[in-house]
């Protein structure tokens, strides 16, 4: 007779260890601390957390195991190193500190990029008129997003986003000191998360959240913090991946298209995108950042070319995009490979 495995999802890791919630409970004990087999480490396989796992080896009276088989992941996000996001939880605080545009963008596009579902949150709603927090949630949507206004510490608004949380992994992001690990200690007031003094630590940019862990919800499912991190990165995107990143961008480009393939919409002929829209400047600051990362070189190309036919009639051609398929640098591949964890070779059980 073939035993069923055990299975279980990984809720932590902590230094060499990592902590399974099995998917049903044996002897009231619904929890193990697990070391990775090293037949793992030898393929390797990395334990994310967030992984679905088989754990062999129990001893239920230690409480402890061996992750013996990871299960295939329908995604995995290296910065934070998590598996499995059903949806990114954005938030930004209304005051203490202000919401940037900038900023906010470039959280969007980095979420918009993992391409899992966005949820936009909005908090300290209780430092803030009510005009304000409408003003900000109304621009919100003019860029495509729908958001949730609520304050933690006033108990206000936020059972909605609650209801949106429930039976989805869930991963929180923002800027540091919006609220990020206030928010997962009021879902979940067991959990031992650290919350920063705003006086302490926002003016100094230091962070007080420091590790990946996935906290139960109340009404099923679960969610993570993240490290609070003020300027994410736009190095893995590529041109095409950003302008695909605005929803702006995709409405226009669903009705109508642009004259050219590779059309960055900047002053390319008859392009649909180029506009009086909001974000549209931002959309051309995070262009020309892409743009100056060395392999994507700056894009003073042009992108057509004046052709005149034996009739005299002027026309535009494309010209083809030098740069479209060409690899990423080693350089930058690097940037963006995130230590998963410091473990010491563990030996097979
Ligand atoms: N007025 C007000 N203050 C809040 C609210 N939510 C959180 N705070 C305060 O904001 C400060 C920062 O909160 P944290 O939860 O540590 O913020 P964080 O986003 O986790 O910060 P990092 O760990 O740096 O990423 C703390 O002093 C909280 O008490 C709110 O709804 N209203
Ligand atoms: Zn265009």
């Amino acid at each position: 007779m073939t035993v069923a495995p055990l299975l279980g999802l990984v809720r932590a890791v902590q230094a060499n260890y990592y902590r399974v919630r099995l998917g049903q409970p044996y002897y009231g004990i619904d929890e193990l601390l697990c070391v990775r087999r090293s037949r793992l480490k030898k393929i390797g396989q990395h334990v994310y957390v967030g992984d679905w796992v088989e754990v062999s080896h129990p001893d239920w009276q230690g409480q402890r195991g061996a992750i013996s088989n990871v299960l295939p992941r329908r995604n995995q996000l290296q910065r934070p190193a998590i598996a499995n996001v059903e949806q990114v939880l954005l938030l930004f605080a209304l005051a203490d500190p202000e919401p940037d545009a900038l900023q906010m963008t470039r959280f969007l596009i980095t979420a918009e990029v993992l391409g899992v579902e966005i949820l936009v949150g909005l908090t300290k709603a209780d430092l803030v008129s009510d005009a304000l927090e409408t003003l900000w949630r109304d621009r919100l949507r003019s860029w495509g997003y729908n958001s949730y206004g609520f304050s933690i510490t006033a108990g206000q608004q936020w059972q909605a986003l609650l209801r949106s949380l429930s039976n989805k992994v869930t991963v929180v992001c923002g800027p540091s000191g919006v609220g990020k690990s206030s928010l997962i200690r009021h879902l979940h007031p067991d959990g031992k998360i650290r919350v920063g003094a705003i006086s302490e630590h926002w003016h100094k940019g230091q962070h007080t959240t420091r590790h990946v862990e996935l906290f139960p919800l109340p009404t099923g499912g679960w969610i993570a913090d993240t490290p609070g991190f003020n300027q994410p990165e736009l190095l893995a995107i590529t041109p095409q991946q950003l302008a695909q990143a605005f929803p702006e961008i995709r409405q226009r480009s669903a009705t109508q298209s642009c004259q050219f393939d590779n059309c960055r919409h900047r002053q390319e002929p008859n392009c649909a995108v180029r506009g009086n829209w909001e974000r549209y400047p931002l959309y051309l600051s995070c262009l020309a950042e892409l743009e100056a990362i060395k392999d994507y070189g700056v894009d003073t190309a042009p992108h057509s070319k004046t052709k005149t036919d034996r009739h005299g009639a002027q026309h535009q051609e494309p010209l083809l995009d030098p740069k479209k398929y060409r690899r990423r640098s080693r350089r930058q591949q690097h940037q963006q490979l995130t230590p998963l964890d410091t473990e010491e070779e563990v030996m097979d059980v």
